[in-house]
């Protein structure tokens, strides 16, 4: 699959071209001037090596006054402005192989009546050759279920489900709690305090919220101030957004802004079996959706381009609809993508990847679990209207997915961009990296990790990632 838009002419052959076809002022500009010719003209060879019949490269040449060209193959670029060019050579997959380009960016200098050779791009074969393991952080905690951190803060903030906070600071957890609110926290079956979210200005406001389910069975986001950087908590602040639930399971469980400053919260279907309300597609309820308000002001607001704003008998706060149990969700902030993690069933676990700018989906359920139709039996998706998940697992490998969070480490350069998830049953842990179109690609299967009872991922200040299971806090280290 060619990702090259060039047509073996030279650049200024090629914009002009481009030009006429798109009529564009814009691409003329993009194009820089009219480029250079007889003995002021520079000339630049690009080699491209490694790659087999019918897999193209991707390599960009950017240059003086907007120069930009996109070859998939050798060539020979003439009629070029003289000055510094800039050579990037992104990775490319074929066949499901994934290939890395060496040197992946270079800079050459095109000089007048001269051509200029660029280092080869050699393709290879992308691999791993080491394993992830994990290192104990901690250990003791109760129900521990959630594990987060401010941006560039060394603590670890570790939330117990049966409604206290800890902190872990300097490797030690600390006897007072962060946060103690067991006295208004149903802590039973799979309900509890679920997980927290710093607010994108916790450094200058210290606030933060939590997710629980309060005494009456509801689902409660609330909010706290604090000083920022203290290790004891502030008074609460209030209810931020609060509504019926009552079911035993299925309350999902994260909260967590999105790359807009919007707060996101994943409420699950409402319990039991099949989803017997079919809540997660009744637009009237907040159950077995992704909702999206901005708290900057209190009470919450309904943002103006929330997907159904404007339609009548649809709750104003639905970002997307047709999740069953979207325990763990994650925003990648670099590449605006959203990743879910959608437990299943009887049959399918599944994680569903979006744009986090992309309003109004329906991932599916009850109408579909996974890729099947779930009920109805047949014919369950006749306009072909729902998101289908970017990967499912069977329960022949697991039971119940963990969803985790893109790796942004530093720690680990190889698994920057990979998406991380478990399964809760058999603790093994799995990635695979997101093409821009959502294509889960580059699966890898991490051998050196094996914990059951993995109930979260944790992401620190640094962006490192932690695995938490039984009572314990585990960092994902490079065995
Ligand atoms: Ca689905």
């Amino acid at each position: 699959m060619s990702r090259s838009i060039s047509d073996g002419r030279s650049w200024r052959q090629r914009c002009a071209r481009l030009t006429a076809v798109a009529g564009a002022i814009a691409m003329v500009t993009a194009c820089g001037d009219e480029g250079t010719t007889g003995p002021n003209a520079g000339r630049l060879g690009i080699t491209i090596t490694g790659l087999p019949a019918g897999v193209a490269g991707a390599v960009t040449i950017t240059g003086p006054g907007g120069f930009q060209f996109v070859t998939g193959s050798s060539r020979e670029l003439a009629a070029l402005d003289p000055g510094s060019y800039t050579i990037t050579a992104a990775d490319v997959t074929g066949g499901g192989v994934r290939y890395t380009a060496t040197p992946a960016t270079q800079a050459v200098l095109v000089t007048a009546g001269a051509l200029a050779t660029a280092t080869p791009i050699t393709y290879a074969i992308r691999s791993v050759q080491f394993d992830l393991a994990v290192h104990l952080v901690a250990e003791g905690f109760t129900a521990p279920v959630f594990l987060g951190a401010p941006d560039h803060d060394a603590r670890l903030f570790v939330v117990e489900r049966n409604g206290r906070i800890r902190i872990i600071k300097n490797g030690t957890v600390l006897d007072a709690p962060f946060l103690d609110i067991r006295s208004r926290v149903n802590f039973a079956g799979e309900r509890g305090m679920l997980s927290m979210a710093f607010d994108p200005q916790y450094d200058v406001n210290g606030s933060f919220y939590v997710y629980y389910v309060d005494l009456m069975g509801g689902m409660v986001v609330e909010r706290f101030n604090s000083t920022p950087g203290s290790d004891v908590a502030g008074a609460s602040a209030g209810t931020v957004i609060a509504f019926p639930h009552g079911g035993e399971n299925h309350h999902g469980g994260l909260i967590e802004f999105g790359p807009d400053g919007m707060l996101f919260v994943a409420p699950g279907d409402g319990g039991c079996c099949g989803d017997p309300q079919n809540n997660a597609q009744n637009p009237a309820t907040l159950l077995g959706k992704v909702l999206r308000i901005d708290v900057r002001t209190a009470p919450y607001v309904v943002p103006p381009d929330n997907p159904f704003v404007n339609s009548p008998g649809t709750r104003p706060e639905i970002w997307a609809l047709g999740l069953r149990n979207p325990w763990r969700f994650s925003f990648d902030a670099e590449t605006a993508m959203l990743y879910i993690g959608d437990v299943g069933q009887d049959m399918r676990e599944e994680i569903n990847i979006a744009s986090a700018s992309a309003g109004g989906l329906n991932y599916g359920w009850r109408l579909m679990e996974g890729t099947a139709c779930y009920n109805p039996t047949s014919s369950c998706n006749p306009g072909g209207q729902l998101v289908l998940p970017a990967h499912q697992y069977l329960h022949s490998e697991g039971c119940s997915v963990t969803g985790g969070y893109v790796y942004r480490g530093t720690a680990i350069p190889e698994l920057t961009g990979h998406y991380l998830y478990a399964d809760y049953c058999r603790g093994w842990l799995r990635s695979f990296r997101a093409t821009s179109g959502g294509v889960a690609d580059e699966h890898q299967s991490w051998a050196g990790v094996t914990l059951p009872g993995t109930v979260s991922f944790g992401r620190d200040g640094a962006g490192e990632l932690y695995m938490i299971a039984g009572t314990r806090v585990w960092r994902i280290v490079r065995q």
